[in-house]
């Protein structure tokens, strides 16, 4: 089997080494955090710190581990000029690692830390922009989702898994427990067009948008010739309801809240989150859609910015936007 490695420097293009040393280095902080959660109950690393994060929720004992991790792992590679993460309120910027292909690599090191304490799944999600031109002393100008040259998560659950994109496809890997080593078993990944799921947490529907409430509506009234109604299926975890979406179809969603229809509010974060999912799954022939516009045009303006996504089977987001139109 092809390992992760191989498939990395078989990578074409101008900043194909460096971007392959960025992936490896996740994947190698990807090892570490998977062995850390395997013991965490037994280590005593369960449970908050009693800080309180940039997005106002309590830190995770395991969160501040993990983005160490990752931080680590990145500066080894003596490419991470400037790092964004969901657990650092300010960027972190060195410029004696942005010589050349330096690059920001933006990161959730823990996607879904409301499940750590109760053994579910949860993931580690990356993006990486190069950092040509890019002057961190200003404005977050990071350009939209189409700047990312990379993207991708590992995933933690009964089996840990790689996913990624650099433009050519999106791949998936399993690490072999034993050896930490990641080896190629989901190749040039292609979504199904149309799914038979759909995940969103409905508790939030008095706030979404009248098209979104229909929609969902839709996809539960039964019609057999269109393979309705479809099943409910959510984690708490992007990650996880991403990944099954990506190789079972159908649709993941965190549509914003109207309850102020002039400032519809997403609560997922775009830099770290939602334009990497979007990446990956338009990269295996799906759709990401905020509900009325393509994820990846949407421009950054802030590190911690949040954004709507409606992430999937092309013909079931397509259809999803049509309802946000009528
Ligand atoms: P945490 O990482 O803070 O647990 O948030 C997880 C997440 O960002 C995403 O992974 C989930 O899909 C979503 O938030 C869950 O949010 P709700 O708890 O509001 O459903």
């Amino acid at each position: 089997m092809i390992t992760l490695d191989a498939h990395l420097a078989a990578g074409r293009g101008r900043d194909a080494a460096a971007l392959g040393a960025l992936v490896r280095a996740m994947a190698a902080a990807g090892v570490k955090i998977a062995d850390e959660l395997a013991r965490a109950a037994l280590i005593g690393q369960l449970g908050t710190t009693g800080e309180t994060n940039v997005q106002g929720e309590k830190v995770k004992k395991l969160d501040v581990w993990a983005n160490d991790a990752v931080v680590a792992a990145l500066d080894a590679t003596g490419r991470a000029c400037t790092l964004v993460s969901e657990e650092m309120e300010e960027i972190r910027h060195r410029p004696e690692q942005c010589a050349g292909a330096g690059f920001v690599v933006c990161f959730d090191p823990v996607d879904g830390s409301s499940n750590l304490d109760v053994n579910g799944t949860v993931g580690t999600i990356f993006s990486l922009r190069p950092s040509r031109g890019w002057d961190p002393a200003g404005p977050a100008a990071l350009g939209s989702g189409k700047e990312q040259i990379a993207a991708g998560y590992v995933m933690y659950g009964p089996a840990t898994t790689l996913v990624y994109t650099a433009g050519s496809g999106t791949h998936g890997f399993t690490m072999d427990r034993a050896t930490g080593e990641f080896f190629l078993t989901h190749p040039d990944i292609r979504i199904p067009k149309k799914g038979k799921v759909y995940g969103i947490n409905e508790g939030n529907i008095s706030t979404w948008h009248p098209g979104q409430r229909a929609f969902v509506e839709y996809l539960r009234t039964p019609d057999k010739a269109s393979g309705r109604p479809y099943s409910l299926r959510y984690s708490g975890a992007m990650v996880a309801d991403v990944h099954r979406t990506l190789l079972d179809g159908g649709l993941f969603m965190y549509p914003a809240d109207m309850r102020d229809p002039a400032k519809p509010k997403g609560k997922l974060r775009l830099l770290y989150e939602v334009a990497p999912m979007a990446m990956v799954v338009e990269q295996a022939g799906g759709r990401a859609s905020t509900g009325t516009e393509r994820v990846l045009d949407v421009k950054a303006s802030e590190y911690h910015q949040r954004a709507a996504i409606i992430v999937g089977s092309p013909d079931d987001v397509a259809l999803a936007e049509e309802f946000y139109r009528r």
